[in-house]
């Protein structure tokens, strides 16, 4: 019996499915989860000690690859001052400094520690500055597991949402309007019918958990214009997108500005940093100046925001997104390159340092068009993959992540190991 085996059944014993996130568990791919001992770089080594190519770099915070030796560096030299003090510290002034100066939407920010807490207190602060309850997602974007987001749409187009877990009264999820990903259609018709009880907006500008899917432009300023028409705050969901498709975000991209941003998982260099901010006549309204309560004990922690100032500042060196995009794009280029020569459904997307890939015959744009993705392929896709050393991520539903370590050969052989899986995998149509 592998290591990793022993590990996950032991895990099993104390912690519910062994993991403590639910997609570690492997159940949509099926196998044994791997048990990660050590990561340097584009790499990371299980409990067997074997090496794999990482492509979730922690679900994205590793941007600059694993254990970067001047992140380190920071990170040691802030734990040996002391681990938390509850009290402000000038690193967290200087965070705060550098975020609004990388974002220009954001003229304030409140620093937290997951990006759960960063949607979850955006959406309060939108609530309690608009005094609406109303809010509006998209189906497939997700924004942390706070109870009146995790909803999928109701019985009718214009009806308020559903529960998708267990747990979640009905009566939290009645203020929830579910609607498509980029249908500007459905956007008018529920800001013509609910307009002026609208509190926000929520949405995931490059959407990374239903795959990686691109909102339109004419999407993003639809919503635009009708928060603008309405008094409604739009929030952009950055956690995953922010600092990782561009150095301004997917904002900066796009060309549109929020009134609020949620952040998180670059920001913390891979320790637990997240953040929402934005308009500082938005932020006025947050405890203390103003009634709408957040508090935490590790947030702006003083280890973590050495990690995340550290990386914040290493992801300015002149060339770097051109360089995480131009890698990103030959690996995602070289996927659908083979999809193409073994006649399969399978093609792939990229924007940062961000990619999908689909087994479908075109690149989806929406939830339902994920949906019909070709899962039994893409999970054989995946094993066969794992067994030669390249981790991706263990659910046909997430996006993928490329950090700056991982040089054009590493890609070249993800390529190589791919041609072997899909030809392996026959022709799936
Ligand atoms: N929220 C991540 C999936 N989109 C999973 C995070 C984790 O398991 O670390």
């Amino acid at each position: 019996m592998s290591k990793n085996d022993t590990l996950f059944q032991r895990a099993q014993i104390t912690t519910p499915g062994g993991v403590n996130s639910p997609v570690r568990a492997f159940r949509s791919v099926g196998g044994t989860p791997r048990f990660i001992q050590r990561a340097e770089g584009a790499h990371f080594w299980d409990a067997d000690d074997k090496q794999y190519i990482d492509y979730i770099g922690s679900w994205g915070p590793a941007i600059l690859g694993h254990a970067h030796p001047t992140v380190i560096k920071a990170v040691q030299e802030a734990a040996a001052l002391g681990l938390s003090f509850g009290a402000p510290t000038e690193g967290e002034i200087m965070m705060a400094e550098e975020i609004c100066k990388l974002v220009p939407s954001i003229e304030q920010v409140r620093l937290v520690s997951s990006g759960t807490e960063a949607t979850m207190s955006a959406l309060r602060l939108a609530r309690g500055a608009t005094k609406r309850d109303k809010i509006i997602k998209f189906e497939g974007c997700y924004h942390g597991h706070a109870d009146s987001l995790l909803v999928k749409a109701g019985s009718g187009l214009l009806t308020f949402g559903n529960p998708t877990s267990a747990g979640v009264p009905e009566d939290f999820t009645k203020h929830t309007l579910v609607l498509d990903y980029n249908n500007c259609e459905q956007l008018e018709a529920a800001f013509k019918e609910f307009g002026d009880q609208i509190a926000c907006v929520i949405v995931e500008p490059v959407a990374g958990n239903m795959n990686l899917i691109k909102a339109t432009d004419a999407f993003l300023q639809t919503m635009r214009r009708l928060c603008d028409e309405s008094g409604s705050i739009l929030i952009f969901d950055e956690v995953m997108c922010g600092f990782r498709v561009a150095l301004g975000g997917a904002q900066s991209l796009y060309g549109i500005t929020p009134d609020l941003t949620a952040l998180g998982k670059v920001i913390g260099g891979g320790l637990p940093v997240a953040a929402f901010g934005g308009r500082a006549s938005i932020m006025k309204h947050l405890a203390p100046l103003g009634g709408v309560y957040q508090a935490g004990t590790l947030s702006g922690n003083p280890v973590a925001v050495a990690a995340g100032l550290t990386t914040l500042k290493l992801i300015q060196a002149p060339g770097f997104y051109d360089e995480l995009s131009r890698s990103t794009k030959r690996l995602s280029d070289g996927f659908t390159a083979l999809g193409k020569k073994y006649d399969i459904s399978f093609c792939a997307d990229a924007i940062g340092g961000m990619f999908g890939i689909y087994f479908s015959k075109e690149i989806p744009s929406s939830y339902s068009q994920m949906m019909q993705s070709d899962t039994a392929s893409f999970n054989q896709f995946f094993h066969l993959m794992l067994d030669q050393g390249v981790y991706l991520a263990p659910s046909a539903f997430e996006a993928g992540f490329v950090s700056i370590a991982h040089s054009d050969s590493i890609i070249d052989r993800t390529l190589a190991y791919a041609e072997n899986a899909l030809k392996s995998l026959g022709k799936p149509k």
